[in-house]
Order: C-alpha cells, then sequence, then structure tokens
C-alpha cells in the first residue's frame, strides 16, 4: 500500500495553492506580499538580535510562509464538514469568538494547528465564522436564507470521498493528496455570478452586508490572506505608497519593544462586478467581499495579561471612538500608547510579572553543578532560556475592528444576544480547544524538560502552579 503523507505536508501544499489563486484573483495581494517582504528583510537587517532570537525559536523559518485567511459558512452541516476537510491538513478548531457583541451576526473559531512542531513548520490558520440567522430582525429573511443555504454544497463530491478516505486510512497518499488540494481549492474560489436575483441580494444586503456576502454565491470564497510582518507600522506607512488605501488604526495592542498578542491592519476591500441569477441572465451589480490584511505578531499573555490588555483597551475604547471615516484616528493611537503604560515591557518584565507565556530551553552547554536556588538564578547564570511564545490566535475585538473595516460604516449594530458557545459546537460536531491550555502546556512541558537537562528537577516540583 501507497505511503500516507503527513498532515502538515497537505496543509502546506494547501496554503500555498491558495496563496497562488488569491493572488490571481486579487492582484493588491501580491503588491502587498512583496512590501511586507520588503520590510521583514528591512527590520532582519538592521535588527541581528531579533533575527537570532527568531532563528532560535524557529519562527525565521516559517516567517515567509505564515498566513491566515477568513472565510465566513451559512449552516451547521457547512461548518461541520469544513471541520473534517480542515482535519486532513492537521488544523483544528481553537477557541470560540463572540462577534454579536460587536453587532456581527456571525460566531467563529480558528483553524490551526495545535502541535509544536507542525505550528513549526507551517502555522497556516483559518478564521471561519458561522453566519447566524436567529438574530435577524426579519425572521421571514431569514427563512429564505436558510433555503437557499440548504441548495448549495460546498464541497466537492470528490472532496467529501477523499475525507472519507483520509478518515478511515489515519490520511492521504500523494496522489489523494494531491487530488485533495485540487478539489478542496474549488470551495473558496470566488464566484463572480450569485446564485440569488438582484432583488434578493438587495433584501439580504439590508439586512446585513454579511449576510448577503454569505447566502448570495455557490460558496465560501475565501475574503482575505495575511502575511505575517515585523513591523506593522512600516507597512501601514509603506501601504499608500504603493497604491494601496489601509484602514484607519493599527487594530490590538500599540507598538512596544517587546511585543504582545497580536496587531492587524487591512486595506478597504475591493467592489468587484457580479451577475446575478435573474432569468434574462444580465442583470449586474458589485460586491464589496475580499480584502487584504497584515499582522504583527507578538508573545501569548497569560490570563492575566490578558485580562489587563482587555481592560487597557476598554479604557481606550471609552475614552476615544474612531469614526466611520476614520475621525479620532490621531487621537485613538496617542491614548492607547498612555493606557499601556500600565502593562510592563520587555520580555524579562513580562516573564517575572507573570504576564506572558514562555517556552524553557536549557543552554547548549550549560554545567550545574550542585542544586540551583530559584529558576530565576537558573536565568540569571544563562543556563536556562526563556523564549516567548509566539500568539498563535486572534483577538474578538480587532476581528470586529476588521470586518467593519470592510463592511463600511453602514453596518446595522442592533444584535445584543450573548454568545451561544454550545451552539457554535453543536454544529461544528466538536469542542473547540482552548487556546490557554495549549501555551501552558507548551510552557509546563518546556521547563520540566529543560530543568531535567540541568539535572534541575527538584526545581519543578517545587512549583505549585507553573501556567
Ligand atoms: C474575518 C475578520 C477577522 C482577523 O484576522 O481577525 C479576521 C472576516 O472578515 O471574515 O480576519
Ligand atoms: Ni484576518
Amino acid at each position: 500500500m501507497a505511503e500516507i503523507v503527513h498532515s502538515d505536508t497537505i496543509r502546506t501544499m494547501f496554503s500555498s495553492a491558495m496563496s497562488d489563486m488569491y493572488r490571481k484573483e486579487v492582484p493588491q495581494y501580491g503588491t502587498l506580499i512583496e512590501l511586507v517582504n520588503d520590510v521583514n528583510e528591512a527590520v532582519l537587517a538592521a535588527n541581528p538580535e531579533l533575527k537570532n532570537r527568531l532563528a532560535s525559536t524557529g519562527e525565521l523559518e516559517r516567517l515567509d510562509v505564515e498566513r491566515h485567511g477568513a472565510i465566513r459558512l451559512g449552516t451547521a452541516e457547512e461548518l461541520f464538514n469544513i471541520r473534517r476537510m480542515f482535519a486532513v491538513m492537521g488544523m483544528f478548531p481553537v477557541g470560540y469568538y463572540d462577534l454579536s457583541v460587536a453587532g456581527l451576526p456571525v460566531h467563529s473559531t480558528a483553524f490551526r494547528p495545535i502541535k509544536e512542531a507542525s505550528l513549526a513548520r507551517n502555522p497556516f490558520r483559518v478564521f471561519t465564522s458561522l453566519i447566524r440567522l436567529e438574530l435577524l430582525e426579519d425572521q421571514d429573511l431569514a427563512r429564505d436564507a436558510a433555503r437557499i443555504l440548504s441548495e448549495r454544497q460546498i464541497l466537492t463530491g470528490r472532496a467529501l470521498e477523499l475525507i472519507a478516505i483520509a478518515e478511515k486510512n489515519g490520511g492521504l497518499t500523494q496522489a489523494e493528496m494531491e487530488e485533495f488540494v485540487k478539489e478542496a481549492l474549488e470551495t473558496f474560489r470566488w464566484h463572480s455570478d450569485a446564485t440569488v436575483t438582484a432583488d434578493t441580494y438587495k433584501r439580504l444586503n439590508d439586512a446585513h452586508r454579511l449576510i448577503a456576502d454569505v447566502v448570495s454565491f455557490r460558496g465560501p470564497h475565501i475574503n482575505h490572506l495575511t502575511p505575517r510582518t515585523l513591523d506593522i507600522d512600516a507597512v501601514q506607512k509603506g501601504m499608500p505608497e504603493r497604491g494601496i488605501a489601509p484602514k484607519a488604526i493599527v487594530e490590538g495592542p500599540p507598538r512596544r519593544q517587546a511585543d504582545i498578542l497580536l496587531r492587524q491592519t487591512s486595506f478597504k476591500a475591493l467592489e468587484e462586478k457580479i451577475l446575478f441569477s435573474d432569468a434574462a441572465g444580465c442583470e449586474e451589480g458589485t460586491h464589496t467581499a475580499r480584502f487584504g490584511e497584515i499582522e504583527q505578531r507578538g508573545v501569548a499573555l497569560k490570563p492575566k495579561g490578558r485580562n489587563l490588555y482587555d481592560a487597557l483597551l476598554n479604557k481606550t475604547r471609552q475614552a476615544v471612538i474612531v469614526g466611520g471615516k476614520g475621525e479620532g484616528a490621531t487621537s485613538y493611537e496617542a491614548e492607547i500608547e498612555e493606557q499601556f503604560k500600565a502593562f510592563a515591557d520587555g520580555f524579562d518584565a513580562l516573564r517575572r510579572e507573570d504576564l506572558a507565556f514562555f517556552r524553557y530551553r536549557a543552554a547548549p552547554n550549560a554545567l550545574e553543578n550542585g542544586n540551583a536556588d530559584s529558576i530565576e538564578a537558573l536565568i540569571a547564570s544563562g543556563a536556562l532560556i526563556a523564549d516567548p511564545q509566539v500568539y498563535e490566535d486572534f483577538l474578538p475585538v480587532s476581528a470586529a475592528g476588521i470586518f467593519q473595516s470592510n463592511l463600511g460604516s453602514d453596518a446595522q449594530s442592533n444584535y445584543s444576544e450573548k454568545a451561544n458557545q454550545s451552539a457554535f459546537e453543536e454544529a461544528l460536531g466538536a469542542k473547540v480547544t482552548d487556546a490557554v491550555r495549549l501555551y501552558a502546556e507548551t510552557e509546563s512541558e518546556s521547563l520540566k524538560t529543560a530543568l531535567q537537562t540541568l539535572g534541575q528537577d527538584h526545581l519543578f516540583e517545587s512549583l505549585s502552579n507553573v501556567a
């Protein structure tokens, strides 16, 4: 029997095929990749210390392939099958994001690798949202939307067969993988021919632009692909010079010495010609859905750090609100910088104050004689090294900002229903993994191994709570 290929290989082949497809569909994405590559090269050339750190944590190698994408789904069955499809690529649902609080009728998860080795090879992630028709005011329209959605099949027949084969055999062969990637790509392709009439599109769009985007087409077109930059402010500044118009502010924490969590910015959705399904077959319209985004990733935060982040962000947003056309962006930036002075900066401080997650390793050739007094002492002597763990997930407030910027300023915001994680998981057919647990496990496992290597097991045993 032919050999089974590793799911990491399938993910890498798929993400690269997806990137090629999106570059053809949205040429500005190609321009953005060039800009990000230029900025990353300049940052690394000017900052050998950063380059060394990224090399030792394995981030340098993955930097060029690192992307995330986003899709929006219409039904529970679609989410269920997309989960099965991503599992073939070694991507699993992590986290639950409730966007109803930001006036968006969706809830989401991120499909991503969860093992450290897989993240190091290729951390490709897909932010995946499910629309919530139950949040629409017009329930007649919701019923129409559900009926329209029930008539589509977003996975090809062959893709479903190959998923079943992978589930049965524990993976795919090389030949099956090649076919699977080709078939899977079909699901995310853009279709300019809508499945609804101009009139239905208008009704859906009036209810919410997100609803029109999900319901009117044959499949969940990939709506952006995001490369990772080492200096998002340089990219934000560089965009207009290359003919790209960025959104008004960078989402997430302000610029700092030691990056935390995630900073993101995007450029506006393209206005694209579409064809409605009216009898004459020639009713034209336009639709805005697809955009570009850039992100800078920093260290993952422990619950204590995350609570502080949320509190400071809230305070900032209570003090300054950025308008639909970017009014107030400068005051917002000044305010968030000011607020985040309360957040310790520098990786050492973040570790000492128990704000962030680290990965420990024994220094090469480290020799420890006798029992060290403490972990701090081992770090101070250079025997034990703490590397920041990169944040592999998303932020709900930032995600809402990215959604809004590409939906325009006329989005409705009269949804008040709360999160419904159990309904989401029921549709998914699985529980989402808790991201904090993954970072905590990585931290404690790595610390245990490093202390063993250094012959300092007694320090691990003396820790009551390393997470
Ligand atoms: C997803 C927006 C959220 C992010 O990076 O937070 C997102 C969407 O517009 O479908 O991509
Ligand atoms: Ni995104």
